[in-house]
C-alpha cells in the first residue's frame, strides 16, 4: 500500500486527485487550510483507505514545519503531490497589487518548497519516491495580465526540472502536470469572487475538469518503476495555447 501526501486537497484538482487515488487504494495524507471541507472529504474517503489530515497554510513556513513533522514521523511518503497554489488578480503589471504578488510568490513558489523540503529529505534517505508538481500552461507561456502568476508557474517549471536533476541519484521520480483552463474554483479566486468575470473564463468553450487532471496523475503513479512521465501539458480541445481559445 502506497501513501500519497496531497496539498490543496480540500477542493479542485487536489480533491479530485485524492478521490481517484483513494479509489485506487492509495493511503492519503490530505493537507489544506479549510478544516470543515477537508474533514468531510476525510470522512468519506476513510471508508476506502487510511486517511491522515494536516492543516496548514503553505505560505507559513513555521505552520508547515510544525504540521509536517509529526506526519513524517509516523508515515513514509511514497508520492508527494504539490498541488496547492492559486492566481490572485489579473492586471497589467503597472496596476498589480503587492498583496496579490506576495500571495502568489509565497504560495505557489515558497510554499511548494516549504512542503517539499522535509519530504524530499525523507525520500532521499529512503532512496525512493515520486513527486508530482502541478504547474500550468502559465509556466510555459507568459500571457497579457498574467505577469506574476506566470512568473510563479515558470518557477514551478524550473523547480520541477531542478528536482528531477538533483534527485536523479536517489531514484526519485519527478513529474509535472501543466494544465490549461480547468473549471475549478481557480477563476473565482483569481477574480476575487467576481462571478461574471470568473464564468467568462469558460464562456462558449468546454474547459477541462479537475478529474481530467487527476487521471493524468494516476497514470503517472501507476507506471512501472523504470518509467517517469516527466512533464505533461494538458489543454482542453478548445484551447490551443494560453491565449488561443475557440469559443462558440
Ligand atoms: C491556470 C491556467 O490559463 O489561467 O493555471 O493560466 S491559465
Amino acid at each position: 500500500m502506497k501513501t500519497a501526501l496531497i496539498t490543496g486537497a480540500s477542493s479542485g484538482i487536489g480533491e479530485a486527485i485524492a478521490r481517484l487515488f483513494a479509489d485506487n487504494k492509495i493511503d492519503l495524507i490530505l493537507c489544506g487550510r479549510s478544516k470543515n471541507r477537508l474533514s468531510i472529504i476525510e470522512q468519506e474517503l476513510s471508508k476506502k483507505v487510511n486517511i491522515t489530515t494536516a492543516y496548514f497554510d503553505v505560505r507559513n513556513r513555521k505552520e508547515v514545519e510544525e504540521a509536517l513533522a509529526p506526519v513524517l514521523e509516523n508515515n513514509s511518503i511514497d508520492i508527494l503531490v504539490n498541488n496547492a497554489g492559486n492566481a490572485h488578480g489579473m492586471a497589467p503589471i503597472h496596476k498589480g497589487s503587492l498583496e496579490d504578488w506576495d500571495a502568489m510568490i509565497d504560495g505557489n513558489v515558497k510554499g511548494l518548497l516549504y512542503v517539499s523540503k522535509p519530504i524530499i529529505d525523507q525520500m532521499v534517505e529512503r532512496k525512493t519516491g515520486q513527486i508530482i508538481n502541478v504547474g500550468s500552461i502559465a509556466g510555459k507561456e507568459v500571457y497579457p495580465n498574467g505577469n506574476v502568476y506566470c512568473a510563479s508557474k515558470h518557477a514551478v517549471d524550473a523547480i520541477n526540472n531542478g528536482m528531477r536533476l538533483d534527485l536523479n541519484p536517489y531514484g526519485i521520480r519527478v513529474s509535472q502536470i501543466s494544465p490549461g483552463l480547468v473549471n475549478t474554483g481557480f477563476s473565482s479566486i483569481r477574480f476575487k469572487g467576481d462571478k461574471v468575470k470568473a464564468d467568462a473564463t469558460y464562456n462558449g468553450m468546454e474547459p477541462l475538469y479537475a478529474e481530467d487532471i487527476a487521471e493524468v496523475a494516476l497514470f503517472m503513479i501507476s507506471r512501472p518503476a523504470h518509467v517517469n512521465i516527466s512533464d505533461v501539458i494538458v489543454l482542453p480541445t478548445a484551447q490551443a495555447s494560453a491565449t488561443v481559445v475557440k469559443r462558440g
